[in-house]
């Protein structure tokens, strides 16, 4: 029995349920999953400031999953915000959708391509190719222009656009298999296999298992060096609340 936290960063509720209703719809019968999001930050995480302000509240969420006793926890967002300080204040696997959608696209293709947001977010899925030694399998990183909100939004388009941009990877990258770039994706995911015909990985439920699989191999987040839990220290002004050093 594992109980995973799964963590929208941003704010979105609406997000948040369809990121959950994706974890459980891959989730074994022995698995609780619980999501959220903070209550604090930006509505959707598309540039380097959201991504460090969100970043800064989803850290609270996951020590107060940390303190509830989760076994492990997901970072739903697709630039895995805050990912290595969530892993000093988590005993349990911390797992980011960006990182476990690449790997698991290395295991079944020898390239994938990326389809996201915003252009100006190919650049942060550019540093965790780079930073997940995922630059021989990444042949490319695309972007549709969909806005994440818009996502939600039936009438905005946003399904065919994200489907022609795969169609791109497939013809112009050589892809034989999509990274879809946002937790807000995780909902297409079925559809746009079949309708593209090739692998189309969500970062969601990549995660949710990959989790579910080092919880049952009895494996934790390392405590020996850099991940070891964060010292007491002091913190001044409104950060004080979040001086670490209590967990
Ligand atoms: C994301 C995501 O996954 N959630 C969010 O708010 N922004 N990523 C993205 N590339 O837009």
């Amino acid at each position: 029995m594992a109980r995973i936290l799964v963590i929208n960063p941003n704010t979105t509720a609406s997000m948040t349920e369809t990121i959950g209703e994706a974890a459980r719809s891959v989730a074994a019968a022995t698995t609780e999953i619980v999501a959220t999001n903070p209550e604090d930050g930006p509505v959707s995480i598309e540039n380097h400031y959201d991504e460090a302000m969100s970043a800064a509240a989803m850290l609270q969420v996951v020590r107060q999953g940390e303190a509830d006793g989760y076994d492990a926890f997901v970072i739903a967002c697709f630039g895995d915000p805050g990912l290595t300080a969530a892993r000093e204040v988590a005993s349990g696997p911390v797992i980011g959708i960006a990182e476990a959608a690449m790997h698991a696209a290395s295991f079944i293709a020898t390239k994938f391509s990326v389809v996201t947001t915003l252009s100006r977010t190919c650049v942060i899925a550019e540093h965790l190719v780079r930073n997940y030694g995922m630059e021989h399998f990444c042949a490319g990183i695309r972007a549709c222009d969909v806005p994440v909100l818009e996502l939600e939004n039936e009438e905005s388009g946003a399904y065919q656009l994200i489907r022609d941009e795969c169609l791109r990877a497939i013809a112009e990258d050589g892809a034989g298999a999509i990274v879809l770039g946002c937790g807000g994706m995780a909902d297409l995911t079925l559809k746009l296999q079949a309708d593209i015909g090739i692998p189309v990985i969500d970062g969601v439920t990549a995660a949710v298992k990959f989790a579910e699989a080092l919880v049952d191999l009895g494996l934790k987040t390392s405590k020996h060096g850099d991940l070891d839990y964060p010292g007491p220290k002091k913190y001044t002004g409104a950060f004080s609340q979040y001086a670490p050093g209590k967990n």
